[in-house]
């Protein structure tokens, strides 16, 4: 086992012990929004309650379950270093297919980590939009396409048993995603997909895998995403991160906050273009000269002139919502 697999098996040990900030997203839907715990106690409940249209709101916290998404309605996490869906076993049609998520047509999940089982999502006959997720500590695939065509935007696919990626028979549309630190990167087989954009680095091979497949493959890097803390689960992006400013606007299902519920798309490198991140976690932008980054607790350093408390924002600049600066 290489060093940095063995890293990723101590990240899958610590996970559920190192969450605990708070986050709470915003949703923009037409539909009914259903909040779990509150109105239902478990993410399946809510979505067995639900229509097309609605969404589920998921509170931080710890959901020990499997969950099959449904047609037509937005799964919602409170942003994916705060809600987990930790697989409890269920199996899919075969002994070895057993599943945190399994997806449905027409259907978002986004704001979430999803570790625990076998196959952190399977989509057989579905294609969902996969996206704001940390999918990690799966035993073996991160994602599981079979007959399928899911979107799977800006997602942090890391620390997985066998691939991140696998599809047989598919035509996943894979952008602005982080894959590192799986076993493998990604697996076609008598696939059509589209791979772009995507930071792959870190992988026991980090090499795509093609089988009787044509795919699209472009724009894509290999360079460590500097993550903040990965040791701790905390996939944000230090500054000078590789991919920051390095995905595209155009990416299909691209959402209209990171996983936290903070602005998408921001200026990251401070070049006056504001291109959209790979991963899950938008970086807050760029840090003014002669100030340090301040995390979590809003902007912080030494103070420009005419400003006295840390409260206040230099002119020319937004206090970011959590943690840094924006122009
Ligand atoms: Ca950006
Ligand atoms: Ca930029």
């Amino acid at each position: 086992m290489s060093p940095k697999l063995i890293a990723s098996a101590l990240v899958c040990l610590l996970l559920t012990f190192t969450l605990s900030a708070m986050a709470v997203g915003a949703v923009s839907s037409s539909g009914t929004i259903i909040n779990v715990p509150k109105d239902y106690p478990t993410i399946q409940a809510a979505i067995d309650a639900a229509s097309a249209g609605d969404t589920v709101l998921v509170a931080p916290g710890t959901y020990y379950e499997s969950i099959q998404m449904k047609s037509g309605v937005t799964i919602k996490g409170s942003g994916a270093d705060v809600t987990i869906i930790h697989g409890d076993g269920s199996w899919f049609k075969y002994p070895d297919w057993a599943y945190t998520v399994l997806g449905a047509n027409d259907s978002t999940i986004t704001g979430f980590t999803i570790t625990g089982s076998i196959y952190g999502i399977i989509c057989y006959n579905s294609s969902p939009t996969i996206t704001n997720n940390v999918i990690t500590c799966n035993r073996w695939h991160g994602i599981f396409n079979a007959q399928s065509s899911p979107t799977i935007t800006n997602n942090v696919i890391t620390g997985n048993g066998s691939r991140g990626i696998w599809s047989r028979n598919s035509s996943p549309t894979i952008t602005n995603n982080i894959i590192t630190g799986n076993v493998y990167s990604i697996f076609n087989y008598n696939s059509s997909p589209t791979i772009t954009y995507n930071d792959i680095w870190g992988n026991g091979f980090n090499s795509i895998s093609n089988y009787r497949t044509s795919p699209i493959i472009a724009n894509n890097i290999s360079a460590d995403p500097l993550f903040v803390d990965p040791a701790n689960g905390d996939y944000r992006l230090q500054t000078g991160s590789p991919s920051i400013d390095a995905g595209t606007n155009d990416a299909p299902g691209l959402p209209e906050t990171d996983s936290d519920g903070n602005p998408r798309i921001v200026d990251g490198d401070g070049d006056g273009v504001a291109i959209v991140d790979m991963g899950a976690f938008e970086y807050p932008g760029a840090v003014p000269p002669g100030w340090s980054e301040g995390r979590k607790t809003g902007w912080n350093g030494n103070m420009p002139p005419g400003l006295d408390k840390q409260d206040k924002t230099p002119q020319g600049f937004d206090q970011g919502r959590k943690e840094g600066w924006q122009r």
